[in-house]
């Protein structure tokens, strides 16, 4: 377990796998000192950005969880005999952990290790899930999977991973390869990969999903900035920025952005940033993938295409991946 540190927290066990002191300031002054300033989705979940993030899987017009949330309840037994029982299951972005419920019965695993960004999100959740299956053992992982990670070791035996809600679309397509690969590795020969890929579709489906009447997503884009203010001295006004979020059809991808409602300046640990009316802060992409495309891009990292569901209306699509042992991983 190398760096892991386990302690008993209640029923689960806990690894500190995340050092957030070195790198957010780091990342923050990198990005907004790009000309198309920039910042990444993972400084979205503090514990107000995980809570705002569950409201939005609640509302009307995002239409990814509660479509996916059935695939998984109604084809949990074909996703549970492709996994096998008594393996460790990995949940990469683990958050309220409340898809794992639905297929924990059919999967049977040996282990489940939630890992997530958010610690005091990821400990909740973790704890609750261990008092509602308590023939369940939990490593609960604080980690940052978009950077290198240590891998824990539960012994022999097969490993598979869960990654849904289609949080691989955050990702360029480059980094996208990467954390395939890395997930490959964590899962080893025999391994398996069950995760929930966004499809594409009609703009304005997409464009509504990400500018809900109510303003959630507003509140979860803006609390970034919040977030930035507590963890790392600095004065962003929120009344200062507005949420944008459109489809970029050539590319494939949702886009929110932060645009700035007048000229000001913005002290960020030490340094002062200029920022223009108009201009904007890019926060995310959400990347959406055909069938064939996630095809395509699963192919070069180690993994073969065993079996896509999807539902009626082409929404979502859940894919279960085999490690493949042949290997030469392009
Ligand atoms: C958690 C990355 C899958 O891209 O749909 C929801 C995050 N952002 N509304 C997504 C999100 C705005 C979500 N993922």
């Amino acid at each position: 377990m190398a760096t892991a540190t386990a302690n008993n927290k209640d029923a689960i066990q806990y690894h500190e796998l995340h050092h957030p002191a070195d790198s957010m300031a780091a990342e923050v002054h990198a990005g907004l000192g790009r000309r198309q300033k920039t910042l990444p989705p993972k400084l979205f979940y503090d514990k107000r950005g995980s809570e705002l993030f569950d409201a939005i899987t609640r509302l009307p017009e995002y239409y990814p969880t509660r479509t996916e949330t059935a695939l998984l309840g109604k084809y949990a037994g074909e996703m549970g005999r492709l996994l096998g029982r008594q393996s460790v299951l990995f949940e990469l972005g683990s958050g309220s952990s409340d898809k794992i419920r639905l297929l924990l019965d059919a999967v049977r695993p040996r282990v489940y290790v939630p890992m997530d960004i958010s610690r005091k999100h990821l400990i909740d959740s973790a704890r609750r899930l261990a008092r509602d299956y308590p023939w369940l053992v939990i490593h609960a992982a604080c980690v940052d999977y978009s950077r290198p990670w240590a891998i824990p070791d539960f012994g022999p035996g097969r490993y598979n991973a869960f990654f849904p809600g289609s949080s691989i679309g955050n990702f360029e397509p480059a980094s996208a390869l990467k954390l395939l690969r890395q997930v490959r590795q964590l899962v080893g020969d025999g391994g398996g990969l069950l995760v929930g890929v966004d499809l594409k579709k009609d703009a304005a489906i997409l464009e509504r999903a990400y500018n809900d009447a109510q303003g959630i997503t507003a509140d979860f884009n803006l609390n970034m900035l919040a977030h930035i203010n507590r963890r790392l001295d600095a004065d962003f006004d929120p009344g200062n920025f507005a949420h944008r979020a459109i489809y970029n059809a050539s590319q494939g991808r949702i886009e929110m952005h932060l645009e700035c409602t007048c000229d000001h300046r913005v002290r960020v640990d030490g340094a002062v940033y200029h920022f223009a009316s108009g201009e904007t802060i890019h926060t995310e992409y959400s990347y959406k993938y055909s069938v064939g495309e996630f095809h395509a891009l699963a192919a070069q990292t180690g993994f073969a295409p065993v079996r896509v569901w999807t539902d009626r209306a082409g929404l979502f699509s859940v894919h279960y991946l085999k490690a493949r042992t042949d290997a030469t991983v392009s």
